[in-house]
């Protein structure tokens, strides 16, 4: 069956019927910023809220999270919601208003400097702070009293997104019994070696079963959370019905590959905008129609293996000089936690990479690293993809990376080249691509090399397969799937 907005509704209203329906995440799909004294909106960088927004276009409900932009205030009633998306609204947004120290403490504290090292195998430490846990505690609590003002006494599924919520399932289910609670997490569930350091262990798996349903990327992310609470917790574990029965209480896990609206991100790929966005980076970078175009696109994060990537190019034009002039990589970074040292300086690693890399390599009008900084609206996002032969996706560790089905969804003509590393979740769907180690630096710039020199009718087999694969498990299948699960609970 082909899932598309119409199948999802229909199995939206067969599960959630006359339920309350709210997501809670931490970041919020719509930020209002004043600029030059107008309120304008942006889309922030990042992959939940890529996949989730589509689904609320369907599922409309309340979508719950925390308001950060300078102009957030502004623009809400006295309930403190407004109506998205702003160009066609259909959900309500209710936005949380935190402190600069529940910020600091909850956000980029707890959740980015101890949970997200802890969850990916980067190696980088991961940095557990009482004052930040406390912080943690305060925040969950305050969406869970959010949350219950919504519901009141009305039946309700809450739908809660990622690693910044891993208590509020336990909150909600403390004070209200007409609420089913599935969480879903975007980023990779750690082998249960690494995953025992954490201080709070404990209270973390008691706030993740407290839900009905426990969703990941990829089954492999499932084993390291069971086995997980095999060893932390005198819990009951179902291998056949892959569950957890904890105090009473059965959580349901399962994997859900998520994925992009390839419909829509592949209709717009023809679109005026885009093509006009196409023609203006063109221009605004010399790309002739000879030049193979490389790219990246990823939040500035040093889970996302960018100095690994443009190590590679480094290696790929020291090794075959001869594509020099005639291959260029474009990179677009979006900043991402810049109040975390690890980032600030990441960012600072990078700048001068390139800065090197460039100054190795480059000849009078030509330099092999195109490095983008400012803000790409979707469509100059899509852009970038359409003009692309090749896209370099490099992460030494990701959930499931969605930019590598974007560039899928992105590629009509089919001539494009998926350079994907096999430490992502897409790499378990994405048969048809090259991959690499990006740990491997001499095999990375081998695989830049076969990309490059790859026949057209093998570029095309592989990117048909590849968007079969992308089209067939897009992001409403994803959904659906989650809540024909749910059902079944
Ligand atoms: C987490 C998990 C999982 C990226 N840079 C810019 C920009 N983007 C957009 C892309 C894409 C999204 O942000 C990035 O999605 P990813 O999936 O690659 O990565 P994370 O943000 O780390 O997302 C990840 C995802 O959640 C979903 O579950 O796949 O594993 O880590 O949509 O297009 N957009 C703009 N400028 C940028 O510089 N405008």
């Amino acid at each position: 069956m082909q899932w598309d907005k119409t199948q999802l509704k229909k199995t939206i209203r067969k599960v959630i019927g006359e339920k309350l329906l709210v997501i809670a995440s931490n970041r919020e799909p719509y930020i209002h910023t004043y600029r030059e004294g107008k309120i304008e909106y942006i889309r922030p960088v990042g992959g939940a809220v890529t996949a989730l927004d589509p689904v609320m276009r369907v599922c409309k409900g309340t979508w719950v999270a925390y308001g950060n932009g300078n102009a957030d205030k502004a623009v809400v009633n006295s309930k403190n919601e407004i109506k998205v998306p702003p160009e066609k609204p259909c959900y309500k947004l209710r936005r949380i208003w935190l402190t600069k120290d529940e910020e600091n403490g909850y956000y980029y504290g707890y959740s980015n400097k101890g949970l997200w090292p802890l969850c990916h195998m980067t190696y980088t430490r991961p940095q557990f702070d009482d004052v930040d846990w406390a912080y943690y505690k305060i925040v969950n609590q305050k969406f869970a009293n959010t949350i219950l003002g919504i519901v009141k006494n009305r039946k309700a599924f809450v739908w809660i997104q990622d690693y910044h919520l891993f208590l509020l399932s336990k909150l909600l289910k403390e004070k209200a019994k007409n609420i089913v609670t599935a969480h879903f997490l975007h980023i990779p569930w750690p082998n249960p070696e690494s995953f025992r350091i954490c201080p709070q262990k404990q209270e973390i798996l008691e706030g993740l079963l407290s839900n009905n349903l426990l969703g990941f990327h990829i089954r492999y992310h499932c084993g390291n959370f069971m086995e997980s609470v095999r060893s932390e917790l005198e819990a009951r574990i179902d291998l056949e019905r892959t569950s957890v029965t904890y105090g009473g209480h059965e959580t349901v896990v399962r994997a859900f590959p998520i994925s992009v609206d390839f419909d829509e991100i592949s209709a717009s790929s023809e679109s005026k905008a885009v093509t006009s966005a196409m023609k203006k980076l063109k221009y605004e970078f010399s790309i002739t129609d000879d030049t193979f175009v490389m790219v990246g696109l990823d939040r500035i994060d040093y889970t996302k293996g960018i100095i690994e990537k443009i190590s590679a190019i480094d290696r790929f034009f020291e090794k075959f000089p001869e594509y020099k002039k005639k291959v260029v990589f474009i990179q677009k970074g979006g900043l991402s936690r810049m109040h975390i040292d690890k980032y600030r300086e990441l960012n600072d690693k990078l700048n001068n990479q390139v800065e090197e890399v460039n100054w190795k390599h480059s000849t009078e009008n030509w330099a092999p690293v195109i490095f983008i900084r400012k803000h790409m609206s979707r469509d100059e996002i899509i852009a970038l993809y359409k003009i692309a032969d090749a896209c370099l996706v490099s992460p030494l560790h990701d959930g499931m990376n969605l930019v590598c089905k974007e560039f899928i969804a992105a590629k009509n003509d089919l001539k494009g080249i998926l350079i994907l590393s096999q430490f992502t979740g897409a790499a378990r769907e994405l048969n048809d691509a090259i991959f690499v180690n990006p740990y491997d630096r001499e095999k990375f710039a081998i695989a830049i090399k076969e990309a490059v020199e790859l026949p057209q009718d093998e570029i095309e087999r592989r990117m048909k397969n590849l968007r079969n694969v992308v089209r067939d498990n897009n992001i409403y299948k994803w959904a659906g799937k989650f809540l024909e699960e749910l059902k079944k609970i």
